[in-house]
């Protein structure tokens, strides 16, 4: 009986170590999840660019944010965070070149007016950029 008893502790023993191995695979699988989620809201650009400087990301193949006001001669920055390559235009002029993951590139409109920005390898990103 004892024997049976303390066989029976053994397994019930291995059965939650199995469900922890579970948990902790489970656990990781969010965490991936999470990660992934957090690159498709955009990288970290702070310790590059100024706090509170004009900023347009891309993500999920859509600019990040969509419309945008700046004074004329200030400095735009447009980042990438994901691997899809994108390369920018502002009324049809390109001004990036190729953009990767993690690029950071700068722009000045210099003459107030609106400017539509769209990315050379994908239609259906826009954004505006208005300059007062
Ligand atoms: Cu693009």
């Amino acid at each position: 009986m004892r024997v049976d008893g303390t066989e029976g502790c053994l397994e019930v023993g291995l059965l939650r170590n199995r469900v922890s191995i579970s948990l902790l695979v489970a656990l990781i699988g969010a965490a991936a999840v999470l990660a992934a989620c957090r690159d498709s809201e955009g990288l970290d650009f702070s310790d590059e660019i100024p706090g509170g400087a004009p900023h347009i990301d891309q993500h999920g193949l859509q600019f990040d944010p969509r419309e945008l006001t700046v004074e004329a001669g200030e400095t735009v920055y447009f980042t990438s965070s994901e691997t899809a390559v994108h390369a920018i235009y502002a009324n049809g002029e390109g001004f990036s070149g190729d953009m990767n993951r993690g690029d950071i590139v700068t722009y000045v409109f210099e003459e107030p007016g609106e400017y539509e920005i769209t990315c050379a390898y994908h239609p259906q990103q826009s954004a505006t950029i208005t300059v007062e």
